[in-house]
């Protein structure tokens, strides 16, 4: 009995795999991350699990109110290769630091389904990026330079002068 047994076990492969090829399961490793702009980048990794016929290249979609090149800087296309299933893939985006304060900004990444039903998505699709503005606002220089640009365009116009336009435009000409 327990021979017969060993056999059947022996065939099961023979029987399951022809046209039952598994396919893989991707995933984003998280649905939120946060970066600071200062920290010139920030890695984003997705997991495959199980298929059987790989390679694999998921062509990640980019979407938020971040902006390409001014905000961040990913290769166009965005893509994750796997060259075998039941990995990680982890690519780097680039987070430009500049000197401008401003409100958080997001990325959205988004891997793609599969139009020909290759693989499958797993529990997390999107990854939100939340990128942190490091610069804080300087108000009095801000108000500053708020006030020399009026005055520069009242010298622009030929308006009369207030008298702390004039004092300020000969501190800044
Ligand atoms: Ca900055
Ligand atoms: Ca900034």
């Amino acid at each position: 009995m327990f021979k017969y047994l060993i056999i059947f076990l022996e065939f099961i492969p023979l029987i399951v795999a022809p046209g039952h090829s598994l396919i893989p399961t991707f995933s984003f490793e998280a649905a939120m991350l946060s970066v600071s702009e200062g920290d010139n980048s920030v890695e984003v990794c997705i997991s495959a699990h199980d298929g059987n016929s790989p390679p694999y290249v998921l062509n990640v979609s980019t979407d938020g109110d971040a902006a390409l090149h001014s905000d961040y800087v990913v290769p166009d296309p965005f893509d994750f290769t796997f060259p075998v299933t039941d990995i990680s893939v982890c690519n780097n985006v680039t987070i430009v630091n500049d000197r401008l304060s401003e409100k958080n900004e997001t990325l959205i990444l988004t891997i793609p389904s599969s139009s020909s039903g290759s693989y499958e998505l797993g529990s997390i699709t999107t990854l939100t990026i939340t990128i942190v503005d490091d610069d804080v606002t300087d108000c009095p220089s801000c108000k500053d330079r708020l006030f020399l640009f009026v005055c520069k365009n009242k010298e622009m116009r030929g308006d009369l002068l207030p008298l702390p336009c004039s004092s300020l435009l000969a501190e800044n000409p």
